[in-house]
């Protein structure tokens, strides 16, 4: 079990992460903040605590591996490989300028740390699937985290995935359905609704299921990662997060993807600043 001491330290890398992929973002002026920030929490805790990865050598052969399925979330994952080593946090101000090495969605072959090439949604969980079965064979005990929306879970593909993974029981592949109830131009009840809900069908389809009911809760993502690790089978954890969480406009406009105003940058950015220094006090 993690100490509190130590959650609250995730709490506050978690804000950072918020913050960074913020700045990340501003830098074009427009992007997917929303989707962004409902998986903060989450990926503070990975690359805060659970994985095992080496900026220096981010293709070491017994990392831990986290996919980007959604890969439009590309910002928050740069904002962590950023704070956690792998480059300048900086450099990713450049987001989807002429040569840069962050575009808006992740890809492996241009950006150190981005672990798989992803951006059209339903492939990245595939791939990931087949990294699991690859580590396997090469009898690698790596884990390997897959970050999936639920607007995304509309695709066939992720359902050939799923019943793949099932199928080998590839223990090792943690998948985290960012459950925020909206998709691009609505609410995933209105676009296409999930029947008996995410969570129901990954067990149909053979998964050890977690609901996960604060998705933005460090202590309860802890509490259902050490969950997964004991299972026989992989594991979903279904993310009940909130979309645009911690930034407040964008929790309420629930926006795909935002062009703000000047105004409204400077407003979510202040607010974000004040926040990180908050909880730095509070911290000392
Ligand atoms: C194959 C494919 N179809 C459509 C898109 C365009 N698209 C990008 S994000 C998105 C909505 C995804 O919703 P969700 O998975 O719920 O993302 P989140 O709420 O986590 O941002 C769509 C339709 C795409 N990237 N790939
Ligand atoms: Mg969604």
């Amino acid at each position: 079990m993690i100490e509190d001491k130590r959650i609250r330290e995730l709490e506050l890398f978690a804000q950072e992460i918020r913050l960074e992929t913020l700045k990340i973002i501003h830098s074009r002026g427009n992007g997917h903040i929303g989707g962004s920030m409902s998986i903060a929490d989450a990926l503070a805790l990975l690359y805060g605590e659970i994985m095992h990865y080496d900026p220096k050598e981010p293709l070491m052969k017994d990392r831990d591996w986290c996919v980007l399925s959604k890969g439009h979330a590309g910002p928050a994952l740069y904002a962590t490989l950023g704070l956690s080593g792998y480059f300048p946090v900086n450099e990713a101000y450049t987001l989807n300028d002429f040569n840069t090495r962050f575009p808006s969605h992740t890809d492996h072959l241009i950006t150190k740390g981005v672990d798989l090439t992803t951006g059209s949604l339903g492939q990245g969980f595939s791939q990931a699937a087949g990294v699991a079965l690859g580590n396997r064979l090469q009898s690698i005990e790596s884990d390997v985290y897959v970050f999936i929306g639920d607007g995304e879970a509309d695709e066939g593909q992720i359902w050939e995935a799923a019943q793949f993974t099932a199928h080998y029981k590839l223990k090792h592949l943690i998948a985290l359905i960012d459950n925020n109830g909206r998709q691009l131009d609505g609410s995933c009840e209105e676009v296409m609704s999930h029947g008996k809900g995410l969570g129901a069908k990954f067990e149909a389809f053979g998964w050890n299921v977690i609901e996960v009911q604060d998705g933005n809760s460090i202590k309860e993502l802890a509490a259902a990662f050490e969950k997964a690790r004991s299972s026989e089978l992989p594991t979903a954890l279904i993310l009940h997060t909130i979309k645009g969480k911690g930034v407040s406009l964008m929790e309420k406009s629930g926006a795909h993807s935002a062009k703000p105003s000047a105004a409204e940058w400077e407003q979510m950015l202040k607010e974000a600043e004040e926040k990180l220094m908050t909880m730095k006090e509070q911290a000392l």
